[in-house]
């Protein structure tokens, strides 16, 4: 762990600058009417998970090229998610993949949890991969399998991984289903999806009451003809059937170029099944790329969409799951989740910031101009200082990146940890 006093150094160096531009939003704020603290009490109450396999460097199918000081075992992933939780106060939480992350000693796990002050987010199933010596291959799918043994192992899987999560005390399984088919006539489009219904339903039955079941759908990838989850209407008509505490997982890079995902997210809070979040950043696909890094405007108005559902008590919605699906070809993986996550809590702030009863009223007698001037308005306000400020008075950094690279945390990590890979996508 890091030692607080490094970052209250850091942050002594920055704070004459920090107060200046937070005084500047201060008055700004104030003169809309609205209360700045109000506002940090917000943004440091969002905390969004950091999964697993996204604290080593990712890759593509034509190579990878590791920094070095990746995590070696679950045990370092929770101990740079803790690092990463020290920095912004706002990551306390770590998703798992299974079977990457089979914990070896639960009570000793829960122990490093604690002592880096966090918790287990969800737990991610795994069944696009075949395992050594598993006795049926997921080449032709998993839980939409057209032979019943291959679909009871991969629910039998799904269920081991509710089972891994009790010993952690995390309450939500993640699906991710890679099912699919690469070719006209390959699969009968009908009965995959009633296959999978049928499996996603026995691992239904197998959870706690108190557990989510969250459903994510992909377009395209690894299959490249049909997906059997592949949009929203078909997770959100899996999750009717399923049952109540099925919820719609959405991934920002899930999408093809152009959707409008704010209306997706605005439909399904509508119906209350939107349940969890995948940030990342999108220019042609699923391309996993750092959050807000290329449409931060559309990503401003998911959020807006988000903002809006929440503060709206008629939307029965359950709180969500936030968090990070993003991968690091280029970058050292802790510096993109810390800009991710500075990324999702400044868009939030501003989303914050939309002067709602002015938005409905401007709505309401269809003064398109002033509408959409109110959401500019907001998007163009730099609300960095409000995030800083958030980190801040949480025992944070006022600039995560800066301190992290000014305390030299990867060359102590690549001296402890060496060279070798982590896993992940
Ligand atoms: C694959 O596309 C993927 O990125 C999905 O978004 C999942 O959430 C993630 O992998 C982990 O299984
Ligand atoms: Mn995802
Ligand atoms: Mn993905």
């Amino acid at each position: 762990m890091l030692s607080n006093d490094i970052i209250q150094q850091h942050n002594e160096k920055l704070q004459a600058d920090h107060q200046f531009r937070l005084a500047y939003l201060t008055e700004l704020l104030d003169r809309k009417g609205i209360d700045i603290q109000t506002i940090i009490d917000k943004i440091k109450a969002f905390q969004v998970a950091i999964p697993s396999w996204a604290l080593g460097t990712g890759g593509t199918r034509f190579g990878r090229f590791p920094n070095g000081g990746e995590p070696r075992n679950l045990e370092e992933k929770i101990e740079d998610v803790g690092l990463i939780h020290q920095l912004n106060r706002s990551s306390n939480s770590i998703s798992l993949h299974i079977p990457w992350d089979i914990p070896s000693d639960a009570n000793a796990i829960k122990q490093l949890l604690k002592a880096n002050d966090l918790t287990i987010d969800s737990v991610n199933s795994n069944t696009f991969q075949d395992q050594k010596d598993q006795p049926y291959s997921y080449k032709f799918g998993s839980l939409s399998h057209t032979k019943s043994e291959v679909r009871d192992l991969a629910i039998e899987h799904n269920i081991q991984c509710v089972e891994y999560g009790k010993m952690l005390d995390s309450k939500v399984l993640t699906v991710w289903l890679a099912d699919g088919s690469n070719f006209p006539g390959q699969s009968h489009l009908r009965s995959a999806y009633q296959r999978t219904s049928d499996s996603l339903s026995s691992i239904y039955k197998s959870m706690p009451d108190d557990w989510t079941m969250l459903i994510e759908y992909k377009p395209y990838e690894p299959h490249f003809y049909s997906m059997v989850i592949p949009d929203w209407g078909t997770s959100y008509s899996l999750c009717q059937t399923v049952g109540k505490n099925a919820q719609v997982l959405v991934d920002l890079g899930h999408h093809l170029p152009n959707t409008n995902i704010e209306q997706i997210v605005g439909r399904l809070m509508h119906f209350g099944r939107l349940g969890g979040f995948h940030f990342n950043g999108s220019m042609y696909g699923d391309d996993d790329l750092t959050t807000g890094s290329i449409k931060p405007y559309q990503f401003f108005l998911i959020f807006n969409e988000l903002v809006d559902g929440m503060q709206d008590p008629s939307v029965k919605n359950p709180p969500l799951a936030w968090m990070i699906d993003a991968s690091h070809n280029t970058k050292d993986p802790i510096e993109d989740l810390l800009q991710s996550v500075n990324a999702i809590l400044t868009t939030y702030a501003k989303a914050l910031l939309v002067d709602r009863v002015a938005l409905a009223d401007a709505q309401e007698n269809n003064d398109v101009l002033r509408a959409e001037e109110l959401l500019r308005d907001t998007f163009l306000t730099d609300a960095r200082a409000l995030v800083a400020e958030a980190s801040r008075q949480a025992g944070g950094a006022i600039d995560p990146i800066a301190t992290f690279r000014g305390a030299k945390i990867r060359s102590g990590l690549v001296d402890k940890r060496g060279f070798s890979v982590a896993t992940g996508l």
